[in-house]
């Protein structure tokens, strides 16, 4: 068996890291985001999830999931898009994501496990599910984003004063805000001010400017994904 650390010491060579993902995925959104926050240079594979049979690559990969995001570094595969952000953030040096307090650090994974089951969960029924389905689904949702929004509070971010882990994890949900009004009815700025606020101060940074597409190419793919008219 062998006995390599499985972390490494040093930042890796560009070019022996290489992130597997679809633009619009929102979790491999995560991954991008915390590849250039940390300033780890990678290569960019496409994985087209339109495409209904997943790459040789995606299968070896990730043979668990056959999903995306993957992170590959030196030939071994990380998956699952937060632990991809911890791995990202761990070895690297610079300025960490995940709060060094251990009380803050378990806060943060927390909300990001809420984003990944209720945030992505209800947005899922809602547009999948048409009449009262739907709209309890968009009340659900808006329901989220409201503990979201409190759990912000008067913060500039989730972490405090720096943008952190639990902002890496959220925001590429905010790239569906417009699709939430489209489809659901849900207007976010209208009724989550603060996290409007929130989403124009982190879309400002330029991780999120090279990593975010718009909401209307998010709404347009989804519309396709989900067969909308
Ligand atoms: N929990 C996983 C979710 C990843 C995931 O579900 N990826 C989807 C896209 S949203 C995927 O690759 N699906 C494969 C497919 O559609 O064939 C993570 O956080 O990375």
């Amino acid at each position: 068996m062998s006995t390599t650390a499985s972390v490494p010491a040093e930042a890796p060579a560009a070019g022996s890291v290489t992130c597997v993902d679809f633009w619009c995925n929102e979790f491999g959104m995560r991954a991008r985001l915390a590849l250039r926050e940390k300033r780890v240079p990678f290569e960019y594979v496409e994985e087209d999830l339109r495409v209904r049979e997943r790459s040789a690559l995606v299968r070896r990969m990730n043979p668990a999931h056959a999903a995306v995001p993957i992170l590959i570094h030196a030939g071994r595969p990380v998956c699952g898009s937060l632990n991809i952000v911890e791995y990202v953030d761990e070895p690297l040096g610079g300025r960490r994501l995940l709060p060094a307090d251990p009380l803050e650090r378990a806060r943060a994974r927390f909300w990001a496990g809420f984003v990944d089951r209720e945030v992505y969960g209800a947005q899922t029924r809602m547009f999948t599910s048409r009449g009262e389905e739907k709209a309890n689904a968009a009340a659900e949702l808006l329901g989220h984003l409201r503990r979201l929004e409190a759990e912000l509070g008067d913060r500039d971010f989730f972490g405090g004063d720096e943008f952190g882990f639990l902002d890496v994890a959220f925001l590429p949900f905010s790239t569906m805000f417009y699709g939430y009004g489209q489809h659901g009815g849900v207007d976010v700025e209208a009724e989550c001010p603060a996290l409007a606020r929130w989403v124009a101060r982190c879309a400002a940074r330029e991780s999120a400017r090279d990593v975010l597409p718009s909401g209307v190419d998010m709404y347009a793919i989804h519309k396709e994904f989900y067969g909308i008219e």
